[in-house]
């Protein structure tokens, strides 16, 4: 049974839902399942939309959009994030999945301003990286109006999930998966890639679309109507950098420790150290394990950070890293979430400063042997 969103919706922390403290946008502030499909949900998806966008222009809260491919943990982690900014405990650990042309919008109540996390279904958003599939109705209905005005994104990666044949909960050591077994995971990884980056390609032009009209009419971008996969790549090339920052989020993190495994094993033949969260640098291991993602990141978005978030615990002996069946959801087993969101949302990003490729730079410099012996590898 879907649950419904709104059941969930809490008055803002420190304000009264009636009293003068109440914000303006309270009546609005439901966080609601929206469906794109079909011709009578246009009316309702305009509307969300503008709601959308005139809580933002009124600077009720900012707008962050939540992506990664299907059973990343997408929407516990914005359920959790909900929850626990209302400090009201009950997130279900099944997995309700978010179905193809579904979007969640989770409002996230804060003391100042409460903001709204956009989750998409990771269907259309692995569809979205296959050029040979026709655009998702996600992206043409919903996603570019809100692509152009998007505040910050968080880009959802599970290795537990993405790297479960490598490892096994009994064994301490790497597992041999077959080679049909590794070419499966070497697909999911690499469809995951694709997806990744041609968001960030929409997001990058979307952002800058108003300049890209005037200066290049040969584009023909629309800010109505969402240009191809193709149309996209040509404007990307002269698109300026992403201003809005983008969080590389490693999810699940409480899966990399599991029974006799002191540590999630990545690919690869078996030199490798399994990486553990509380050890590993979330920054290396992007540059070793997503060097495509971590490039177009330092070229073409001015802030971003990589970082291990985790919803809750599965305190189960073996854990399925597909889709959690027990779990531990007290506030500190909620690890992460907060200071991503945070990172996205709050960070003083009108006041020029150093841009994160930059500071990378300069860090490599002072810091070179952080850096020494992390040769990016990507995924098998
Ligand atoms: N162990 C563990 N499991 C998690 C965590 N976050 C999510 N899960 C589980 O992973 C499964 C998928 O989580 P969802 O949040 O529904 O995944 P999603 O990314 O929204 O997936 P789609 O809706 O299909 O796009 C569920 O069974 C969750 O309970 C976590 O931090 N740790
Ligand atoms: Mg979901």
């Amino acid at each position: 049974m879907e649950p419904d969103l709104r059941q969930h919706t809490a008055p803002p922390v420190g304000a009264s839902a009636t009293g003068n403290g109440a914000p303006r946008s309270y009546a609005r502030m439901e966080s609601r399942r929206i469906h794109l499909g079909d011709a009578d949900s246009h009316e309702q998806t305009q509307r969300v939309i503008e709601e959308l966008l005139e809580h933002q222009a009124a600077r009720r809260g900012k707008v962050i959009g939540l992506a990664g491919l299907p059973r990343h943990g997408k929407t516990k982690f914005a359920e959790r994030l909900r929850e626990h900014a209302a400090q009201r405990p009950g997130a279900d650990p099944r997995y309700n999945k978010t179905h193809t042309g579904e979007v969640n919008i989770y409002y996230i109540p804060g003391r100042d301003q409460h903001h709204a996390v956009v989750d998409l279904a990771g269907e259309d958003f692995q569809m979205l990286g296959q050029y040979e599939r026709a655009l998702p109705g996600l992206v043409q209905r919903f996603l570019w109006p809100v692509l152009q005005r998007l505040d910050g994104l968080i880009l959802m990666v599970a290795f537990p999930t993405l790297w479960a044949g490598w490892n096994d909960p009994d064994s301490a050591g790497r597992c041999r998966p077959s080679d049909t077994e590794r070419q499966q995971m070497r697909n999911v990884f690499e469809s995951m890639l694709h997806a990744h980056q041609t968001l960030l390609k929409y997001a990058v032009v979307a952002q800058d679309i108003a300049r890209l009209k005037r200066h290049d009419p040969k584009l023909e971008l629309d800010t109505t109507a969402a240009p191809s996969r193709n149309d996209v790549d040509d404007a990307f090339r002269s698109a300026r950098r992403l201003k809005a920052p983008v969080g590389v989020a490693f999810s699940k993190a409480d899966l990399y420790r599991v029974g006799a495994r002191a540590g999630l094993h990545p690919p690869g033949p078996g030199r490798e150290a399994a990486v553990d969260p509380d050890t590993a640098d979330p920054l290396l291991l992007g540059r070793r394990h997503l060097p495509e993602l971590f490039v177009t990141l330092e070229e073409r978005v001015r802030h971003f950070r990589f970082d291990f978030v985790q919803a809750f615990e599965d305190p189960s002996d073996h854990p399925d890293p597909a889709e959690a069946h027990a779990s531990d959801m007290r506030i500190d087993t909620m690890v992460g979430a907060e200071s991503m969101l945070e990172f996205v949302t709050s960070h003083p990003w009108r006041v020029p400063g150093l841009g994160t490729a930059t500071a990378l730079r300069i860090d490599r410099m002072l810091n070179g042997s952080r850096w020494n012996g992390e040769e990016p590898r990507g995924g098998e």
